[in-house]
């Protein structure tokens, strides 16, 4: 019997079918975007797990290869867990991944390309010779020791990092290396907090003091920061902090006013885990890729046959405060983009919604720009909630729930009579010293459906509002509702399954919610185009 697959997505990235979770080795070479990901061959759950890959030209359209990397040694024997990219001098791509071994441990591993020459990189080559470069050595959990990242260049010696756990306490273990295969383990690591559990997929780049460029993972500028992210395993959580690499000592120090730690600063408030960043040289930036799991049924993922998406590439950069990183999905997005729809300068009064007629509102892009008189009805914020997360804020003043300044935003995936909806808004605290800005991606509304995981997602958003503005900017896409608040300030990904506001039966509105008038300044909505996504084999 035929599954209705109305929850498929169009432009995010996916396989024709199966399980897929982190993103691995991503990498521009050649003129070519290659993006490898975990990848299960015989299902829609996780197992059997190998290295997907599949190549682009604008990080938009795909063509999938054969797989690169799958047990076929020893040393991986048991699975071909997550891993990084290093480009090595005279443009030599080197893989780094965890491999399963017989014994179930989990030891580092490296692969290199067998035929330079071709630009698709469709075989890689597991050498003997040094294969496992790192075993977990008597100090290290053999069982938590995985997920090497991309290796930098400090006065001719490589420097690694690859994530584990002592105990509760996170661990980022540093390796060097010469020739990148003889890899040494440092003394210390390159950083480590207590209380946090197994540190998954770490992270760690230079980011430039100004502008939106990116730097090569070895650039190292005077007075430079870094950020460094870690991927919890217990909460499902990322979170990052920026800080300095003190490079002589071969340790990464968080700033002071950095959270370190569960409450720290997320790439996203939502769905977005094990995400990885590399440097495009062909552009000058960092991009940002992280996986979106389900938030269906795994009853459900079997019958569709598929699971998991990645979120759309992001460029990032450090905000001009130096304080947080800044998201915003590639340009080569707008290529999809068709049907275009105009509005401005409209006022919505409390409980209002307009609708924006004329696109695909099931696979959409809108960006939208709001204005308000003043900040003065906003609500006092609630002394106890500085305990709690956002999420649970957002839990509790939803977008139903009547407010001063907001709840103001979007209705995506909405039915026409809003018996499913997620909204996507902002509301405006007065807090002690200063105002609060919460973002909301709510799924506890967006479907009608049984045993769906649908979290009020949220963040905070650290944001100037001297001039009374907000942006909001959402990419739709059947099952996925991605969301950029304040031009990339506070990102949230949702999952949702709505059973009524499906396909071109979904609608779109602008909904306001506070009993101060909120001006829609501009909105652009489009209609988004299907890429070619992983079709074809390329021959
Ligand atoms: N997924 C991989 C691990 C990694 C985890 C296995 C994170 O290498 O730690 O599929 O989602």
């Amino acid at each position: 019997d035929k599954v209705s697959q109305v929850h498929r997505t169009a432009y995010h990235f996916q396989p024709p079918m199966n399980w897929i979770n982190d993103p691995n080795g991503p990498m521009y070479y050649k003129g070519l975007y290659h993006l490898f990901y975990q990848y299960n061959p015989k299902g829609a759950v996780w197992g059997n797990i190998v290295w997907a890959h599949s190549v682009s030209k604008d990080l938009i359209n795909w063509e999938a290869l054969e797989h690169a990397i799958y047990p076929s040694k020893e040393f991986d024997k048991n699975g071909c867990w997550s891993g990084s990219v290093t480009i090595l001098p005279d443009d030599k791509p080197v893989i780094l991944y965890t491999g399963i071994d017989p014994k179930k441990r989990q030891v580092q591993n490296y692969a290199v390309p067998k035929n330079l020459s071709d630009p698709y990189l469709r075989e890689w080559d597991k050498p003997d010779d040094h294969n496992p470069i790192v075993d977990p050595d008597k100090s290290v959990n053999a069982s938590a020791f995985r997920d090497p990242t991309t290796a930098w260049l400090v006065d001719g010696q490589w420097r690694m990092v690859v994530g584990s756990r002592d105990k509760d306490t996170g661990i980022a273990y540093l390796y060097r290396s010469k020739d990148f295969k003889e890899w040494v383990k440092a003394e210390s690591p390159l950083h480590s907090l207590e209380k946090t559990g197994m540190w998954e997929c770490p992270d760690f780049f230079p980011v430039s003091l100004s502008g939106e460029n990116g730097l090569d993972t070895s650039v190292f500028e005077k007075k430079g920061k870094h950020a460094f992210k870690v991927s919890l395993d217990v909460t499902r959580y990322e979170y990052y902090t920026i800080g300095t690499y003190d490079k002589e000592n071969d340790k990464y120090i968080p700033d002071e006013d950095s959270i370190d730690g569960w409450s720290g600063l997320r790439f996203d408030y939502g769905n977005f885990y094990a995400s990885k960043t590399f440097f495009d040289p062909s552009k000058h930036r960092r991009i940002l890729w992280g996986w979106a799991n389900e938030s269906d049924t795994v009853k459900d993922d079997k019958e569709k046959g598929w699971a998991g998406i990645q979120a759309i590439p992001r460029k990032v950069w450090l905000d001009a405060n130096g304080k947080q990183l800044v998201q915003w999905p590639v340009e080569e997005l707008e290529t999809l983009r068709t049907n275009e729809v105009q509005l401005s300068n409209q006022k919505l009064q409390k409980g209002e919604h307009i609708e924006v007629k004329g696109i695909t509102a099931a696979q959409a892009d809108v960006d939208v720009t709001f204005s308000f008189p003043s900040l003065d009805k906003a609500e006092s914020f609630d002394p106890k909630w500085e305990k709690l997360d956002a999420l649970d804020v957002c839990a509790q003043k939803g977008s139903k729930v009547e407010g001063g300044l907001g709840p103001f935003g979007l209705l995506t995936l909405a039915s026409e009579k809003l018996e499913e909806f997620t909204p996507v808004f902002f509301r405006i605290f007065k807090a002690p010293t200063k105002h609060a800005v919460l973002l909301c991606s709510d799924a506890s509304s967006s479907s009608l459906g049984n045993g769906l995981y649908k979290p009020s997602f949220a963040g905070f958003v650290d944001v100037d509002l001297t001039n009374n503005k907000l942006s909001l900017r959402s990419l739709i896409d059947h099952s996925v509702v991605e969301s950029f608040g304040a031009e990339g300030k506070t990102v949230i990904l949702s999952r949702v399954y709505p059973t009524l506001a499906i396909l071109g039966k979904a609608h779109l509105f602008v909904f306001n919610n506070g009993s101060e008038t909120i001006t829609m300044e501009k909105l652009g909505a489009w209609s988004m185009k299907k890429p070619q996504m992983n079709e074809a084999l390329k021959k």
